[in-house]
């Protein structure tokens, strides 16, 4: 039989009975709220820092891991990911974000597969690559950005001769954090086959600036339009940044049926800063990753200076300020969670000077 418990005599320290409470509230796989620390912090507590990756060091990588590492079953890609330093060795760009650039040789294909973690593409170099969305063939260049929406079969082909880079993000993290990752291979590769220079999906939603096809239907969570070109971008950039006046512009890709972000977890802009015009610092929570398309900039992160050039690619982590001041006029992709701080009434953002 179990010893009784003894409560202490009037007048006497109670501080088994505490010790003993403790016990039993471990025992039972309870924990009491007065003894956390650092579970409701004044503000959010970072692990990823701010970081830059220089296009000259992912470029000759990449193009090692072609001579060296064949994609096939299992690979499936050819990818080499952004890791923040903070992130203890995980693949991760951002806390929430994965970003990475992809190699894809001349004459190779990246298998069939799909996964409910949402990707994009946005193309830094070579030419005559195509991917295949749900069965629709978009054909893939510099400057464009490219989406496989979550639980899109994709699949990469590159018939040429000259090899393709491009920029990948993914809300990867996110999903893994949330319980909602699921995988799924293709059928084997079909045969390369001609392509049209546009994609169905653009001769469908990409034909007029709003004007768009009258469907009760459309209620997909992603934009319908999978394919967003930089003849397009740049044009819309050039506009906007004489319309400014103050040598910046930036634009958002949306999804052209409802106006709204093209995925449900990842934000797509893009950003031109003229030669000597700086952006206005600010900082929102949630993350982004950028990529350097064209020019020269210093991106001030959190008060420290990254110098950029064409192909670079950077982290902005939760509640970091960001401020860019071009060297030459220089063009930025950015991607970010924030239609999701947005969803969930979550979205902070504070304007610097
Ligand atoms: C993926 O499917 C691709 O399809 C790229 O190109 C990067 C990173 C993690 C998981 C799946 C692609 C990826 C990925």
């Amino acid at each position: 039989m179990a010893s009784p418990r003894f409560t202490a005599p009037d007048g006497m320290p109670k501080k088994n009975e505490v010790d003993d409470f403790y016990e039993l509230v471990a025992e039972a796989d309870l924990q009491p709220l007065w003894v956390q620390k650092g579970i409701m912090p004044n503000e959010p507590p970072l692990a990823a820092v701010p970081f830059a990756w220089k296009w000259k060091t992912l470029r000759e990588l990449a193009e090692r891991s072609g001579e060296l590492i064949p994609i096939d079953r299992g690979g499936d890609r050819r990818v080499l990911s952004l890791s923040n330093p903070g992130l203890a060795g995980q693949p991760y760009a951002t806390q929430t974000l994965w970003g990475a650039v992809q190699y894809l040789g001349p004459g190779e294909v990246a298998p069939a597969h799909r996964h409910t973690p949402a990707a994009l593409r946005f193309v830094l170099e070579g030419s005559g690559v195509w991917t295949l969305v749900n069965g629709d063939p978009v054909p893939m260049a510099p400057g464009d950005l490219v989406l496989t929406p979550s639980w899109s079969w994709h699949e990469h082909h590159n018939p040429g001769n000259t090899p393709m880079f491009w920029f990948d993000a993914l809300d990867l993290p996110l999903a893994r954090s949330l319980d909602a990752v699921f995988f799924e291979n293709g059928p084997d590769q079909m045969a390369n086959r001609a392509v049209d220079p546009i994609s169905g999906s653009e001769l469908k939603y990409g034909t007029s600036p709003g004007l768009v096809p009258f469907d009760e239907m459309d209620q997909g969570a992603h934009s319908p339009l999978f394919a967003y070109r930089w003849k397009d971008t740049d044009r819309t950039l050039s506009r906007l940044v004489d319309i400014s006046g103050n040598g910046t512009a930036s634009l958002k890709f949306v999804d052209p049926t409802r106006g709204i972000d093209v995925m449900p977890t990842m934000r797509c802009s893009m950003h031109r800063v003229s030669a000597g015009a700086k952006t206005q610092k600010y900082r929102r929570n949630g993350s982004s990753v950028w990529v350097t398309f064209r020019g020269s900039a210093v991106a001030t992160i959190a008060e420290e200076r990254f110098h950029l050039d064409e192909g670079d690619m950077f982290a902005v982590p939760s509640w970091c300020s960001l401020s860019i001041e071009a060297t030459s006029e220089a063009d930025f992709f950015c991607t970010s969670d924030a239609p999701v701080f947005e969803a969930l009434g979550l979205a902070r953002v504070e304007f610097l000077n």
